[in-house]
Parts: C-alpha cells; sequence; structure tokens
C-alpha cells in the first residue's frame, strides 16, 4: 500500500491515526463486551475505518452525513463522546434518541448526522433532499451518503443517483464495497466490471479507489468535494474494502474462503498506515504504545459512565410529545391534528432553472404543493 502525503503536516497525519485507531480499539472492546454478554448486536466495521473516518475528516463538520449500520467511524470522527455512545446502544435515556433506538440507527442534529434507514437505501435520496436545501440556499456544501455493495441493488439507490444526475446535486455517493451483501457475494450482486460503471449510466463522475488507504480516501474526497461544490453535481465513488468480521457477530462467516481474510489482513487500513508513519519517522513505536495504552484507559473510564444509566420507564404523554409538533396559537385548547405542509413552489422552481425547464415541466413541480 502507497501512501503519499501531499502537503499534510506531521500533526495532521498522527491526527488521522488517532481518528482511525479510536473506532478500532472501542470496536475490539465491543466485541468482547457482546461475549460477555453485556451487549447484546454489533455490526462490525473492522477493517473498513478508513472510508468512514477518512470521508468524515475530508469534509466539513457542518455538511450533512447519512452513515449506514458499520460506520462507527463518522460517529467517532465527528467526535460523539464514547459514553453517549454507550447509553445510546445500551437504549439508555441518556443516548441520542431517549432510549427509542439502539445500535446504529440514530442521528443527531448538531452533529450533523442523519439517522440510519434499516432500509438500506433511502438515506440515499435523503442525501439529496439536503444537496436541494444547500443549493437553494446557495451554501457551498455537499451531502455525504454511504451504501455497500449490496445496497447498489436497491431501487432506491437508482434514484436517488438518477435525481441527483438530472437535478444537478452536490451529493458524495461513496460505496464501500465490502466484497459481501450480507452472505451474497458480489459476483453474484452485479455484472458490471466496476461499480463506477453505474455512475456513466446516470451521466455522473466516478472513481474506484482503495478504501484501506486512508489518505487516497482523504485526498479524494476532499478534491471530488470542490468539484461538486464548483460544478453542482453529484459524484460516485467506490471504495474497495472488506468485511473483515460476519455480518452480525452472530451470523458467522462460513460462507467466506479463508483465503481472502489472510489476503485483506495484509491491507488492514491501520496496520500499514501506523507502519507508513513510522517508516517516514512521524511516529515512533513508542508513540504508537502510548496512543494505545491512552486510549485503552478512555475506554474504559468511558464505559463505566456509559453503563452507569437506569432502565427507561415510558411515558406515554413524553412520547406523543416527540411525535407531533407543538400546537400553533390558534390551535392552542383546540383539537390537535396534523397540518398540510404549505411550500411556494414557484419560488423553488424559478430560482433552481432546472434544464431551462418551464414551471409545469420542471420536476420540482409539486414539491410541498398538492398537484
Ligand atoms: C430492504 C432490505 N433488505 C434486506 C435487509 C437486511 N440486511 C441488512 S444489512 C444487509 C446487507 C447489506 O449489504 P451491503 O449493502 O453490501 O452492506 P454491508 O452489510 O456489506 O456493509 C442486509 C441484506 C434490509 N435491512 N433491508
Amino acid at each position: 500500500m502507497t501512501f503519499d502525503r501531499k502537503d499534510l503536516s506531521d500533526e495532521q497525519l498522527v491526527d488521522f491515526y488517532r481518528n482511525l485507531l479510536w473506532p478500532r480499539m472501542i470496536e475490539e472492546k465491543m466485541l468482547v463486551l457482546l461475549r460477555q454478554g453485556k451487549i447484546s448486536k454489533w455490526f462490525s466495521g473492522i477493517g473498513q475505518e478508513a472510508i468512514s473516518v477518512g470521508v468524515t475528516l475530508a469534509v466539513q463538520p457542518d455538511e450533512w452525513i447519512m452513515p449506514l449500520h458499520r460506520n462507527l467511524g463518522v460517529f467517532t470522527t465527528r467526535n460523539m463522546p464514547l459514553n453517549k455512545l454507550v447509553m445510546q446502544w445500551q437504549g439508555a435515556r441518556e443516548g441520542y434518541s431517549k432510549g427509542r433506538e439502539r445500535s446504529f440507527h440514530f442521528g443527531n442534529r448538531e452533529h450533523h448526522i442523519c439517522g440510519m434507514i434499516s432500509h438500506l437505501g433511502p438515506q440515499l435520496a435523503i442525501a439529496d433532499g439536503v444537496a436541494l436545501a444547500y443549493k437553494l440556499r446557495k451554501e457551498h456544501k455537499v451531502s455525504v451518503a454511504f451504501t455497500g455493495d449490496g445496497g447498489t441493488s436497491e431501487g432506491d439507490f437508482h434514484e436517488a443517483l438518477n435525481t441527483a444526475a438530472v437535478w444537478d446535486l452536490p451529493v458524495l455517493f461513496i460505496i464501500e464495497n465490502n466484497g459481501y451483501g450480507l452472505s451474497t457475494p458480489v459476483n453474484e450482486q452485479y455484472r458490471c466490471i466496476s461499480l463506477t460503471d453505474k455512475a456513466k449510466g446516470y451521466g455522473m463522475e466516478g472513481v474506484q479507489i482503495d478504501g484501506n488507504n486512508i489518505l487516497e480516501v482523504y485526498d479524494t474526497i476532499k478534491g471530488v468535494r470542490e468539484y461538486c461544490i464548483k460544478n453542482q453535481k453529484p459524484y460516485l465513488i467506490e471504495c474497495l474494502t472488506f468485511r473483515m468480521r460476519g455480518h452480525e457477530e452472530a451470523s458467522g462467516t462460513k460462507y467466506v474462503p479463508p483465503d481472502l481474510f489472510r489476503l485483506w489482513e495484509m491491507k488492514d487500513p491501520i496496520k500499514n498506515y501506523e507502519r507508513f508513519l513510522i517508516g517516514a519517522g512521524v511516529i515512533s513505536e513508542m508513540d504508537v504504545a502510548a496512543i494505545r495504552n491512552e486510549f485503552r484507559d478512555k475506554i474504559e473510564s468511558e464505559l463505566a459512565i456509559g453503563f452507569n444509566t437506569k432502565p427507561v420507564v415510558a411515558d406515554t404523554e413524553e412520547e406523543l410529545e416527540d411525535v407531533y409538533a407543538a400546537p400553533s396559537n390558534s390551535q392552542q385548547g383546540g383539537e390537535l391534528r396534523a397540518q398540510p405542509l404549505l411550500i411556494d413552489n414557484s419560488a423553488i422552481n424559478s430560482e433552481i432553472h432546472l434544464s431551462g425547464l418551464s414551471d409545469a415541466e420542471s420536476p420540482l413541480r409539486g414539491v410541498g404543493g398538492f398537484d
């Protein structure tokens, strides 16, 4: 694996290393806790961290990311405290979604992370919506959506990429091609040579990169982000990697040929990057040991806080309060019911000028309206 540091300072390279190692060490601890029966379910991103971490480092902290079930590195690189993540995973009230979801099906507005939708595709269209909002507000931003190789076979993938291409939306579509969609290998998933071939079909640019090389991920995403903002266009990035554990911990890996694990173990994103940093004299073996010790201690102290919560007692009234918006003044004291959302379409349509279509022909006709 070849690392090209370009103009990154030593401090940045070490910062990348810390960001990369942190989710790996958290996950290693989670696997132990799982076997001790202290947590119930875990989707592992071990071996794929360079993608989550590299992408998150390369975009702005206030740009929305739509992650999936293996993207712990997105959450940690956005500096979500581990103790609160543990509370979330335990279904505690003190977590991010008041005990309503566990696992990675949650988001957080403050960190600009959208909760994953389990159906493996809808987050892609949401990224379109966010990018449309950036476009209409003339904000120089991109939205980012993750999908797996399996997710690319969903109808949602087609709809989201086609819409982004036709509406010229600045979206980064990141495919983590990790060889398997549950037990389905990629040769049973698609017939194109590379998933970036699909980009051509939508009339957008695409690139395939080594998803285990953090500097390649970072540099590519930084460049592509600028392209998307400047040209107001989407981009498809296929990151090659491998799923080093089972689909989820309970399901095993019997269907994966052992040679593949041996091959990809040699391409481990952390070991390779660590070797590069030591070889380049950026860090020493002693520095590595010190960082690992620091993280080990931090994980223990954060877990102690994270596990120290009481079980949730459901309160129906409070649950309903989070379902409906607060009633307006005119409704006070009256019956609470859903109100239609009225948006002035003409303002949207005239601002976006999609392909020079008239308002009546515009694909945005009807956004928020009733026709
Ligand atoms: C519509 C739908 N079908 C099936 C599932 C069950 N499921 C969850 S993750 C997954 C595998 C997805 O594979 P891929 O997109 O390659 O992502 P990976 O798990 O490899 O990261 C499946 C089949 C689901 N959540 N939604």
